[in-house]
């Protein structure tokens, strides 16, 4: 891994000639990575629930699986988790009560596959895998992605529990769109691992922002938005308020800043910086979390609270997220 110096040197110079006049606008950018081991196999993941994901993942990626089939198996945990509420089986619904979903997977050869605005289907994880491997598309949405779903043995559930519906009536009554930051806005799982072949594989899979007028997609299904890997060099997922991420194509530009020799965690406070320059941030929060090929990682949000579990050398743990805001 190159230093700081290099990386200067070569983005100056080269394609990504722009990351230093913006990286000179973030007083976060010089930090050493904190908590950062090279060891492999590696699985990371956003928020609380990544925890019981991740199990699941290390484990089958212990036993031999490939990457690919481990960040699937880990994420259907959580989708099928009714008590997360911004996943699957009882996320919160749109402002008309519909569970709506969005996911995108990706393997180590560059394949991927994706689903929008799918609903009454509890893994669109495994939808999205099934475009990758059974279509020659990226992504299907809405009614064809749910057509392709049940022509391939899925089968239809009603995804809005009790309480969530009990949640959306009470937000009906204000119908206000104010998202709370670590409340309302978040709890997307993202996960990336590498496997005993050193191949990287990711994984993203949500219900969106609670609330949401009925139609939006956010960035979770975006090949290159809510997730990407690139073998040769690692991956990054996104959790938060998905228009930011869009707007700055924000998974692919960290896979991209490490390239360039950036470190994990140099390249996610760089893809917050791009956010934090042009947008009001004060009311949203965005998380990233990056690998790279050596199974060092680095994670970074806009305010405090994101948090991440990282399986690592046999040990599966939590770990806080620092913030461009403390
Ligand atoms: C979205 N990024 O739909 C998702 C929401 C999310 O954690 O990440 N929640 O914009």
């Amino acid at each position: 891994m190159s230093n700081r110096r290099d990386f200067i040197k070569k983005t100056s110079i080269g394609a990504l000639g722009t990351i230093v006049s913006s990286s000179a606008s973030s007083t976060n950018f010089n930090k050493e990575n904190k908590n950062s081991m090279s060891s492999t196999p590696i699985v990371i993941s956003t928020w609380k629930h990544g925890f019981a994901a991740n199990e699941k993942a290390y484990k089958l990626i212990k036993k031999g699986s490939n990457s690919i089939d481990a960040v699937e198996a880990g994420v259907m945990i959580t989708e099928a988790d009714p008590k997360c509420t911004s996943v699957g089986l009882g996320g919160w619904p749109d402002r008309d009560g519909n569970v709506t979903l969005d996911a995108c997977i990706m393997d180590h050869t560059g394949n991927c596959g994706s689903v929008s605005f799918l609903q009454n289907i509890k893994h669109p994880i495994s939808v999205a895998r099934q475009v990758m491997d059974n279509t020659p598309h990226v992504m299907l949405s809405g009614e064809g992605a749910l057509q392709f779903a049940l022509k391939n043995g899925f089968h239809k559930e009603d995804l809005l529990t009790e309480k969530a519906r009990l949640k959306w009536q009470e937000w009906l009554k204000d119908s206000k769109y104010k998202p709370i930051i670590n409340v309302e806005n978040h709890d997307t799982i993202g996960l990336l691992a590498i496997d005993q072949k050193g191949n990287i594989s990711g994984a993203c899979t949500t219900s969106g922002l609670a609330w949401k007028m009925h139609g939006r997609v956010g960035d979770s299904p975006i090949i290159g938005a809510g997730m990407f890997v690139d073998n040769e060099i690692g991956g990054c997922c996104a959790t938060g308020v998905g228009e930011a991420v869009m707007k700055t194509l924000g998974s692919f530009l960290i896979v991209e800043l490490m390239r360039q020799g950036a470190s994990p965690q140099e390249a996610c406070e760089e893809g917050i910086a791009r956010i934090v320059k042009n947008q009001n941030y004060n009311d949203m929060q965005i998380g990233y979390l990056a690998i790279n090929k050596k199974g060092d990682h680095g994670a970074y949000a806009v305010h405090t609270g994101f948090d991440y579990a990282l399986y690592q050398n046999g040990v599966n743990k939590m770990i806080d997220a620092v913030s461009f805001v403390k």
